[in-house]
């Protein structure tokens, strides 16, 4: 049995797909039946629509890739109106990914999702590619607890809230989320990065810097994950560079509840499928019944 428990959410299994690479499902369900994930995570949506930013938007590294996509999205209301009739029939866990640029936007943003057919609410204040709001609300502890004050406040829908490995102190702003009430953490959305073209003499991105994400992450975000799993009481999904089941048990072990899966996608679209099964097969083999036995056992 895959099945999970995340607060008083049921999760059929523990795979969830990570916001900005799963769209709002549509797609990938044109190649596979979704409905055999744990959850999606939508893009990261705002009060206003966004075309996001100019000029290069993903580049590949060795190990992963470098995305500056500055949020664009069809606004709270637009996904409500055109995307939601797809998204709120699907049989699993329908996370909206909140994102904003001012603490008024993310409440009203908040308030807006506020009945509809959404299980949780994921709060994106890790976003590093906007200039306004996005990662400044995650990199100190007491901005942060701002946020998640006020969003608490308007919203009884269970809040996640996503936290940026760029935080000055991620387990500090972990325990800031469970003291405003988050019902989960997520971690990690990506490391502020850069890349150079030599022969322009000019940074890549037109923001200059981007997030990385994928492989390359992995190890370092296992490590965040483990650190923050052993400090709050509260659910976390675990993400960063996870591309096979292998590396799912592993923040499995470190203490995870649910997993997501973000660029991954992007190389094999049914990876979602592979990584359920491979874990099914490693429960069968290793004997074990339910994911609760493994669970933070590192
Ligand atoms: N990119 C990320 O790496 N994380 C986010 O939360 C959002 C974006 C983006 O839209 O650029």
């Amino acid at each position: 049995n895959l099945g999970v428990k995340f607060g008083n959410i049921d999760f059929k299994n523990p795979v969830v797909m990570a916001s900005g690479t799963f769209g709002f499902g549509k797609e990938y369900n044109e190649i596979y039946d979704i409905q055999k994930l744990g959850g999606i995570s939508s893009k990261g949506l705002t009060l206003e629509k966004r075309d996001g930013n100019k000029g290069m938007r993903v580049w590949e590294t060795p190990s992963g890739m470098m995305n500056s996509v500055g949020l664009e999205n069809p606004s709270v209301q637009g996904f409500i109106d055109n995307e939601l009739k797809f998204f709120k029939g699907l049989n699993l866990v329908r996370i909206a990914n909140l994102g904003g640029g001012t603490l008024d936007d993310y409440v009203k943003g908040a308030e807006l999702l506020n009945n509809q057919s959404i299980d949780m609410i994921e709060l994106n204040i890790s976003c590093p590619n906007v200039k306004a709001g996005g990662m400044a609300f995650g990199i100190k502890n007491e901005v942060a607890r701002e946020v998640v004050r006020a969003v608490r406040k308007v919203t009884d829908l269970p809040l996640v809230v996503k936290l940026s490995p760029n935080a000055e102190d991620i387990v500090g702003m972990a325990k800031v989320c469970e003291e405003e009430g988050a019902d989960g953490i997520s971690l990690v959305n990506t490391f502020k990065a850069m890349a150079i073209d030599i022969h322009k003499r000019k940074p890549v991105f037109e923001n200059i810097y981007a997030g990385l994400s994928g492989p390359a992450i992995k190890p370092i975000a296992l490590r965040m994950v483990h650190e923050v799993c052993k400090n709050v009481s509260i659910p976390v999904m675990g993400m960063g560079g996870i591309t096979t089941a292998q590396d799912a048990i592993e923040f499995i072990m470190a203490g995870a509840t649910c997993i997501q899966v973000g660029t991954a996608n992007f190389i094999n679209p049914k990876i979602g499928i592979e990584i359920i099964d491979g874990i099914e097969e490693f429960m069968k083999k290793e004997g074990i019944k339910s994911l609760d036995e493994i669970r933070g056992i590192i």
